[in-house]
């Protein structure tokens, strides 16, 4: 939890400043929405924000519900730009498509060119520009995520990958009503990303590990990675794949179908 703390009787305390309150709230469950005590209208911002957050999990609840209905399998893939989910995705689709319903909500800025590259391994497709009435968002929220529902046959579908928007930051603050949460970490990004980013890191169930057809060109070490990995998310389960060369991917692949209906 982050320093400031709501209460039920909608005063908010710094609790850096507030040890010896005397009583525990159990009456509700304040989100963490990080330290605003650097900003003179601290409080404030956190009260904007716990309703803006809290609004989005009412609609990520709602998306998960049409899910768990439909017994569709739902993964939020998310990165920074570039790291290779759409090309993972067609791999993936390759993979997948013969005998695996999937569809994909294809977030972007701009631009329909990743929802192409998607196009003709048989999957559904729906598209959302965040440009396009979402204020150019850098992320994929839940209220996004719900307008593509309708463009997907939920029901005749097994497993929905959504790509979120390219960006290490944004989209893991946002729930958007998934089963699970994957990232795209590529190896020309850094053994120390997870330190600078650990939201992103942090907030995912597995961490694919990709470009590796490009590791005997980098300076990257692999293990220092790892333990940065560990650092910041215990345990995390982690895959090696290059989309380039096709390695790991059917170990990707059986990790989406191990999530089974919701
Ligand atoms: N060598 C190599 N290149 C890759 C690999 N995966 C992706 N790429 C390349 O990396 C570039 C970006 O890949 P994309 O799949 O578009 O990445 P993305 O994460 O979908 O990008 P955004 O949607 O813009 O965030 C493309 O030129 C891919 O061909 C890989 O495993 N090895
Ligand atoms: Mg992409």
């Amino acid at each position: 939890m982050g320093r400031f703390h709501r209460h039920a009787d909608g005063t908010v305390h710094d609790h850096d400043h507030d040890h010896d309150h005397g009583h525990v709230d159990h009456d509700h469950e304040p989100r963490d929405v990080g330290d605003h005590s650097g900003y003179e209208t601290g409080p404030l911002r956190v009260e904007v924000l716990e309703h803006i957050l809290g609004e989005n999990d009412r609609t990520a609840a709602a998306n998960a519900a049409d899910f768990s209905a439909a017994g569709v399998a739902v993964v939020n893939l998310m990165s920074s730009p570039g790291a290779g989910k759409t090309l993972l995705l067609q791999r993936t689709l390759e993979h997948l498509a013969p005998t695996t319903r999937v569809g994909i909500v294809e977030g972007d800025i701009e631009t329909s060119l990743d929802a192409d590259r998607l196009g003709g391994f048989g999957a559904a497709i729906s598209l959302v520009n965040t440009g396009n009435g979402f204020g150019g968002e850098c992320h994929l929220d839940a209220t996004m995520v719900r307008s593509a529902l309708p463009s997907l046959p939920l029901g005749e579908l097994d497993l929905v990958v959504i790509e979120n928007v390219g960006n290490l930051v944004c989209p893991a603050e946002f729930a958007v009503g998934e089963q699970a949460r994957a990232m795209v970490y590529s190896v020309t990004e850094g053994e120390e990303k997870p330190l600078k980013y650990p939201v992103m890191f942090r907030a995912v169930d597995l961490v694919v590990i990709n470009k590796i057809d490009l590791l005997p060109h980098l300076d990257l070490d692999l293990d220092v990675f790892l333990a940065n990995l560990d650092d910041v998310n215990p345990g995390v389960r982690t895959v090696l794949t290059s989309a380039r060369t096709g390695e790991g991917v059917e170990e990707w692949c059986d990790w989406l179908l191990g999530l089974g209906a919701p």
